[in-house]
């Protein structure tokens, strides 16, 4: 089956070397070499790489505000050194630097064009975007993400067909329910660590079901630290069919791979291998599916990780 992949070399822009943690300066694990390690082995094993040229802002709109678009794109341009800003963010983890806008913007254009691919025909597309997106919502930065990828790939989608996205990084992605809650269009569906001990801590509780007319396509499994690959399947399931009762056209997978044992800011017990079941459990759903990156910190088995996710979609029909 063929798979595309969509990277753009403009993620390398943006290289925070800090993050405030508990009131220390610590360094910063969302690197470009997360990025770097994964595309070099995907073109060592010949998956056909598309490297979108143009970077359009306006795509942006569809989901941020023209206001916080612009403080990102002034507040990069006007720094020398990184820096917390004040306003628009929501924690002290996500700096500004002089290349965070085109990074960001390049990201979001990345899993745009991922989405524009799945509207031609493509059935599986895996778009690598950095910095992350769904953390980001309408005019709020925080947890490294500066522009929600995945939710401006599911507004494009969305015009085509039912949309749901399947949030599967370690953490909770708030921005992305935030944005989608009050809508019926887009079903979100996430399995992350219990936000009582872990990041982003207010939201991401399995009470949180949508509202107003989009009551009921809001979906949080949250999940004990040390969590098995057993236990991460089964509630995986259980998301899953949430999302084939939705009945969908498009699948895009908010895809983090800090769930992964040994990622250093994560807690779950997921294996290499485990990655290739999750993917497999997914394919069964049989949607033309756009994988998102998100997070995924430990550097040196991105690679085998990707890999294995990948190679969980051979057993799909599509
Ligand atoms: C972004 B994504 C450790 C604190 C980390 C922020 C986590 C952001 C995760 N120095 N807290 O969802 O992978
Ligand atoms: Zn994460």
């Amino acid at each position: 089956m063929s798979i595309k992949i969509v990277y753009s070399p403009f993620h390398k822009k943006h290289s925070p070397k800090y993050e405030l943690f508990d009131g220390k300066v610590v360094n910063h694990v969302e690197v470009p070499r997360r990025i770097e390690k994964i595309v070099e082995v995907l073109k060592v094993r010949g998956f056909k790489i598309i490297q979108p040229k143009s970077f359009l802002a306006r795509e942006l709109y569809d989901i941020h505000r023209k206001k916080y678009v612009s403080f990102i794109r002034r507040a990069s341009s006007n720094t020398i050194r990184e820096f917390f800003p004040k306003k628009y963010s929501f924690d002290s983890y996500t700096p500004i630097t002089a290349g965070t806008f085109d990074a960001a913007l390049a990201s979001a254009s990345v899993a745009k064009i991922g989405a524009d691919l799945l509207l031609s025909g493509e059935s599986l597309v895996y778009s690598l975007c950095r910095p992350p997106g769904h953390h980001a919502s309408f005019r709020m930065m925080g947890g490294y993400c500066y522009f929600n990828n995945a939710a401006i790939a599911a507004n494009s989608l969305v015009k085509t067909g039912k949309v749901s996205i399947l949030d599967i990084d370690f953490h909770h992605g708030n921005g992305t329910q935030e944005i989608f809650y009050e809508r019926d269009d887009v079903l979100f569906v996430s399995i992350h660590a219990d936000p009582r001990w872990a990041f982003p801590y207010s939201t991401g509780f399995g009470n949180e079901r949508g509202l107003g007319k989009g009551r009921g396509y809001n979906f949080n499994f949250p999940l004990p630290l040390k969590t098995t690959p057993d236990l991460y399947l089964k509630r995986l399931n259980q998301g899953l069919e949430k999302i084939r009762r939705f009945g969908p056209n498009f699948l895009i997978i908010s895809a983090g791979f800090d769930t992964y044992l040994k990622d250093p800011i994560g807690g779950f017990g997921l294996s290499i291998n485990t990655f290739k079941n999750v993917a497999a459990q997914i394919s069964s759903l049989n949607l033309p599916t756009l994988a998102v990156q998100e997070g995924g910190y430990c550097v040196k088995d991105l690679d085998k990780i990707s890999l294995s996710f990948l190679s969980g979609f051979d057993s799909s029909p599509l």
